[in-house]
């Protein structure tokens, strides 16, 4: 029964878009806005006391007795541009359809539980991710509040705006000493569970991931009277680098690096593009790794257009360190795993989650669910009604167990 509502739940909440025919939801968007209405009703009828911080973020919080411990369960509503339905939704709503059964089987855990739906993860608005779980851990900075979107707001009038008053970046939302950890429940977004054949996995680490922006300039000119030779294509030279970059990683696996985007600015068919503006993702479980890759691609990138009559320029827009989870916590949920799955399954995780800046304020741990040919951010991306399932059933077993541990440790 409750495999089956999370499965109509995920859904509902899929088709709530800020973009007629596809899903997108950007940091309070009005997609977002209606997102958090319907999860937020979703929490009240699990029994859950919701509130939505000054930032966007979905707070629906399930009481205990005073003193006792928060567990935090979550992950974000927001989305990339034309996404599938699971990507961050999966962590909110599992965890309320958990309680919800709990709540009907007369359980009442011995701790109190946040269920946090974060309001921006995927950096999609903004270029500085984790926008969300950077103000509930109160980590974010006035700096970040410069950051502007396409249009030039500033994250600072978009909040404000949203809120209706001034706006300081929030202090922690929980004291370290008050928190049991932070479990997030994703999809996998990767082709391993599939390839072990198993439904759940639990993660070791979330890899390290430096995001930026390289800038090449040249010389616009006419596309009809500019002989080839005499020619300074920012475009071309951009162009060359995704090739290097793509052609560099391919032979340094796990090393992974992208060129997501590019851009030429005030670009025409008939003018030689005088600039192009290309993002860069680089990613490698290994923070000295991806640190080295990343200065030998802007090494090559500098190479590529000296060699070209260019200039090029890096603006890094995002670093975050490789982020081991919580061994203990790990282990607790990895106990449910084989409880309900026979086997578990450690696997480190290419994609970023807001595990990582969580990880600042409390321990971690996240279950990954097999998702279909790995496929993420992609409407065609999907898990199967009995994995989610089975993703449902180890929480539930992963909030009792817990609960028996916190009341023997509390004697
Ligand atoms: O890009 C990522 O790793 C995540 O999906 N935001
Ligand atoms: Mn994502
Ligand atoms: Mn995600």
């Amino acid at each position: 029964m409750s495999g089956l509502r999370l499965v109509h739940m995920l859904d509902e909440l899929g088709r709530v878009t800020d973009e007629p025919g596809r899903l997108t939801r950007t940091f309070l968007s009005p997609g977002m806005k209606r997102a958090n209405a319907l999860v937020g009703g979703w929490m009240r009828e699990a029994g859950l006391a919701v509130r939505e911080d000054d930032t966007g973020n979905l707070i629906g919080r399930l009481e205990s007795t005073p003193g006792t411990k928060t567990l935090l369960l979550g992950s974000h509503l927001d989305t990339v541009r034309n996404a599938g339905r699971f990507d961050g939704a999966l962590g909110v709503v599992l965890p309320i359809v958990a309680l919800a059964q709990l709540k009907r089987r007369g359980v009442t855990l011995p701790f109190a539980v946040e269920v946090l739906g974060f309001s921006e993860e995927e950096a999609v608005r903004f270029t500085g991710a984790y926008l969300g779980s950077k103000a509930y851990t109160g980590r974010l900075r006035p700096a970040d509040l410069k950051l502007s979107d396409a249009r030039g707001n500033t994250l600072r009038a978009v909040i404000e705006e949203h809120s209706g008053r001034r706006y300081t970046p929030p202090k922690p939302a929980h004291k370290r000493s008050d928190l049991l950890g932070y479990v997030e429940v994703h999809i996998e977004q990767g082709p391993v569970l599939e390839n072990r054949k198993l439904a759940v996995g639990v993660v070791s680490a979330i890899a390290s991931q430096t995001r930026g922006r390289l800038i090449f300039r040249g010389r616009a000119g006419h596309a009809g009277t500019t002989p080839m030779a005499l020619r300074r294509d920012a475009l071309a030279g951009a162009a060359e680098f995704v090739l290097l970059a793509e052609k560099y990683a391919s032979a340094r696996a796990p090393l992974v690096a992208t060129v997501g985007t590019i851009n030429v600015p005030s670009g025409a068919a008939n003018v030689i593009p005088g600039e192009t503006v290309v993002s860069l993702d680089v990613r490698h479980p290994n923070d000295a790794a991806c640190r080295r890759a990343l200065t030998q691609l802007i090494g090559s990138a500098r190479k590529i257009a000296r060699r070209r009559g260019l200039t090029v320029g890096w603006q890094p827009t995002m670093q975050h360190q490789a982020t081991p989870c919580s061994p203990a916590l790990t282990a607790a949920l990895a106990r449910s795993v084989k409880a309900v799955q026979g086997k578990s399954l450690s696997l480190v995780s290419g994609a970023g989650h807001d595990g990582v800046v969580m990880s600042a304020l409390t321990p971690i741990a996240m279950l990954f669910v097999r998702c279909r040919d790995g496929l993420s951010h992609h409407p065609d991306e999907y898990a199967s009604p009995k994995d989610l399932a089975v993703a449902l059933r180890v929480m539930v077993d992963f909030l009792q167990r817990l609960s028996a541990d916190y009341t023997d440790e509390r004697g």
